[in-house]
């Protein structure tokens, strides 16, 4: 089994303070909360922004300053979000592509969002693809839901996408593919040899499907993006603490944990 590389994802498009006061907004505020994930464990940050109101944004120069601050501080592996938030339009979406991070996020299929529709519209899907490929950028592909593996295999079939591609289970949206261990052995087995996957468990899966991955050979990504949540009733005090209770399991299972250096060479980005 490869080492495994904890992705921490502190604080999406969806999250407020309401949910969890230590939710990090400013660029600064992420800047040193990545720190801190680093020195826990962390190799990846998979990175949303917000504006100087703490709305979700996709704005260029917001993810500039950020990916500034972030490089000052860490050498995590960047990657951008080109989810966004479900309410954005496609072009918003993909404008932290240009700014040529390591790596960023593409969802291969639509799905249901809460009360809100995740589009991405095969054509949408394809020119996100092309963007990445023309901006040089890995793709961590998004899955919230079965199918959209197959669409991935699709685009290596017309020469979009290449392999072995790096995956995401995003699983317990509500909408999405539940957050339960036979779903993720399912998503498992449908990936051609090769590939790597990581898991994302929204809310209380989040723990339940990172231990399968640590067991699996996946890799695991936690954060405020995903799960405001210690335990049941108890805010997480950082993203720090979650990615801590990661390292702690797979020392535990014995699992060596990867460092961001360590996880460009599994992922194919060394050298990049
Ligand atoms: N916020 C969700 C609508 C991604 O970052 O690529 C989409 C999302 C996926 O978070
Ligand atoms: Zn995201």
């Amino acid at each position: 089994m490869d080492k495994l590389i904890i992705t921490v994802a502190p604080v999406g498009a969806e999250a407020t303070r309401r949910d969890n006061a230590n939710l990090p907004l400013t660029p600064a505020e992420i800047a040193a909360e990545a720190a801190r994930c680093e020195a826990a464990g962390a190799a990846i940050i998979h990175l949303h922004v917000r504006d100087a109101a703490g709305n979700a944004t996709q704005d260029k120069e917001i993810f500039r300053q950020t990916i500034e601050f972030i490089k000052k501080r860490t050498s995590l592996i960047i990657q951008t979000s080109t989810g966004g938030a479900a309410r954005m339009t496609a072009e918003e979406r993909l404008q932290p592509v240009e700014l040529r991070p390591e790596m960023a996020t593409l969802t291969t299929g639509t799905v249901n969002f809460g009360d809100e529709i995740f589009a991405n519209p095969q054509p949408v899907v394809e020119k996100f693809a092309r963007a990445f490929a023309a901006y040089g950028v890995k793709p961590e592909i998004e899955v919230f839901e079965a199918g959209m593996i197959n669409n991935a295999l699709a685009l290596v079939k017309k020469g979009l996408l290449s392999l072995p591609l790096h995956f995401d289970f995003v699983m317990g949206v509500p909408g999405g593919i539940p957050g339960e261990p036979r779903h993720l052995l399912h998503l498992v087995e449908s990936l051609p040899p090769g590939c790597t996957w990581s898991v994302a468990g929204i809310g209380r899966s989040e723990l339940p499907l990172a231990v399968m991955a640590i067991l699996l050979g996946g890799h695991v990504r936690v954060g405020f993006e995903d799960n405001v949540f210690y335990a049941k009733g108890v805010p997480a005090a950082s993203n720090a603490q979650l990615v801590e209770r990661i390292v702690r399991l797979a020392g535990e299972l014995g699992r060596p944990v990867a460092t961001a250096a360590e996880a460009r060479a599994i992922l194919g980005l060394a050298g990049k």
